[in-house]
């Protein structure tokens, strides 16, 4: 093997921009200082200083989302990359394809109580698709290939670990390829599988269709099938702006999140066909009735409900097989029930818009809703974890080409944010709009700060409730007293005024369309913080609950059970 005039850090950077790598999240120190000083003399890969690595995570995980290509992210030496991991167990459940760089301390020293020693392979283990750490510089480039490529090959996140020792040697070239191959070649259904399933749905009458993310490219495909059965089609809260625009037989998404029409459709089914979806609760699904279910993914299939028949297959490719089996139904009673359940469900959403609130107590309802109307049609929102999640997944819709992402199925707090800066990256063309709880922005706070150094023209949404209220709803509907949810907070648009961004509060209901107005025409980074109710609550995904809600204010202030 022949030694090049590169040095390992230089060799890793290369690697990365040949691989398409465009922005690195981290915080440089020690044992990455190799690293930015080659990212800085090569040009290709922009550096984005974050003020916590955890957002950094959240950052690359949003930008790998939004692309489909590999994001990076990096922190240094101990505490610089143990405050990865957060973000990086959002990428990883996410499917985003993120490679992190643990930089640690020298290979020399490992096992000995060194200063900031901690061990990256113990540490990711549980939460990357590739882990590994280079003692040698022969190691690297096998291993950072690796990590790219597992990254993208199976949808997570690939560390590297990069011992002080190792990154400043001269690199060592290999047979290593310089490139990620996102290959093409998705898996397609055998005829025999497309005949079982066609022929379990040809037999029966009420059909629903339950759609996720790993519909997003088939998305008239998966209209075509709802139609064609008369079947209410139902989503994830998660794929409701990709999948959604335009679908005549969508009924709302599932969970605790969604709507009852869609509940109850998937629980009187007698036949249900589930495409490309990760929904993390099984408890929603009947336990006997026929589920068909259809993955890409091959370990996905079963693991959420009692599935009688299972097929690996890229979404677009079955449907595209399985359509012209199908018989064309034409009894609607199913699906006209569970539409009109919808358009009530939606005429009770209509309500606090004719009812915004107080001064001092903005329904939450009316500022989404306001939102929706006012902003992009193509615009990106990143959504905090807690009730911002109930109310955009009540009001968002898709309008031209919508993208929402958050921390849906791994759930972290704050995300809202640093994924935020992510996305602005990552599609600078597009209106990036961050719906941040109080609690969520205060949590990783620091990256007002990137947003203001980068002059990154995101735009910040705080829902002022001064409460973390989506665990108040769950400790009262638990019964307990919800001590510990309160937040003493600052007024949020000067403590932005003073950092350099344009804020603004807005506490009178009768002004929030306005300063939303001016939020949004904002040449560059704005945050309104608008001061919302925090007894605000819905409980959408039971017609039970949801009648039962306070008269004149059916989704707020609604009594828990047992008090
Ligand atoms: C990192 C993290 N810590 C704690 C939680 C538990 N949790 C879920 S939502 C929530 C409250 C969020 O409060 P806030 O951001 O103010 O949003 P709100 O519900 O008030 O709209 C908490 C504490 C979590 N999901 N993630
Ligand atoms: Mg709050």
């Amino acid at each position: 093997m022949e030694s090049k005039k590169q040095n390992v850090a230089e060799q890793v950077v290369d690697m990365m921009a040949e691989s398409g790598v465009k922005h690195i999240y981290a915080i440089t120190g020690d044992s990455l200082n190799a690293l930015t000083d080659a990212i800085h003399k090569d040009g290709r890969i922009k550096f984005v200083h974050m003020r916590h690595e955890e957002s950094g995570a959240f950052a690359a995980s949003a930008e790998a989302q939004l692309t489909g290509r590999i994001a990076a992210c990096a922190g240094s030496s101990g505490p610089g990359h143990v405050h990865l991991i957060n973000g990086l167990y959002d990428a990883q459940r996410s499917n985003a394809p993120v490679l992190a760089i643990a930089s640690t301390c020298a290979s020399g020293v490992f096992g000995t109580e060194y200063f900031q020693e901690t061990d990256p392979k113990l540490l990711f283990s549980n939460c990357s698709v590739y882990n590994e750490m280079a003692v040698t510089p022969t190691q690297v480039p096998h291993m950072l290939q690796a990590a790219m490529q597992e990254a993208v090959g199976r949808g997570g996140v690939g560390v590297i670990g990069l011992p002080a020792d190792v990154i400043g040697q001269d690199a060592v070239s290999s047979y290593a390829a310089t490139t990620v191959f996102d290959t093409n070649r998705l898996p397609e259904p055998s005829e025999q599988e497309v005949d079982a399933v066609a022929g379990l749905i040809n037999s029966a009458t009420k059909i629903a269709v339950f759609a996720g993310s790993g519909c997003k490219n088939a998305v008239g495909q998966l209209h075509e099938l709802s139609e064609k059965l008369n079947a209410p089609l139902v989503t994830t809260y998660k794929s409701q702006l990709e999948l959604t625009k335009g679908a005549k037989n969508y009924v709302g998404h599932m969970g605790y999140l969604g709507m009852w029409s869609a509940v109850d459709s998937i629980q009187d089914a007698d036949v249900i066909i589930i495409l490309g979806m990760n929904f993390p609760y099984p408890g929603f699904f009947p336990t006997d009735r026929k589920i068909i279910q259809v993955d890409v993914r091959a370990e996905r299939l079963g693991r959420k409900c009692k599935v009688d028949v299972g097929v690996r297959s890229d979404i677009g490719l079955f449907l595209n097989a399985l359509l012209p089996k199908l018989d064309r139904k034409t009894d609607s009673t199913f699906l006209d029930k569970a539409l009109q359940a919808y358009a009530d469900i939606q005429a009770k959403f209509e309500e606090p818009v004719k009812n915004p609130g107080k001064k001092g107590s903005i329904r939450p309802e009316y500022m989404l809703h306001t939102l929706n109307r006012l902003a992009d049609k193509d615009a990106v929102f990143t959504v905090d974890t807690g009730m911002n999640n109930v109310w955009t997944s009540h009001y968002l819709t898709p309008a031209e080409n919508r993208a929402m992402i958050g921390s849906f199925t791994h759930g972290s707090m704050a995300n809202a944010m640093p994924m935020a800066i992510g996305a602005k990256f990552a599609c600078p063309d597009r209106q990036v709009i961050a719906i941040c709880g109080d609690g969520g922005v205060a949590m990783l706070f620091g990256e007002l700060l990137t947003i203001v150094q980068y002059q990154l023209p995101v735009k910040l949404l705080v829902a002022d409730n001064r409460t973390l209220s989506f665990v108040k709803w769950e400790m009262e509907l638990a019964g307990l007293q919800p001590n510990e949810t309160n937040l003493t907070n600052p007024d949020f648009g000067n403590v932005a005024t003073a950092i350099g961004l344009q804020a603004e509060t807005v506490s009178d209901p009768a002004e929030l369309e306005g300063a939303m107005q001016r939020w949004l025409a904002a040449e560059g980074p704005a945050l309104l913080s608008v001061v919302t109710d925090p007894d605000a609550a819905s409980f959408s995904f039971s017609k039970q609950m949801m009648d039962n809600a306070a008269p004149g204010n059916p989704l707020s202030n609604f009594l828990p059970l047992g008090s």
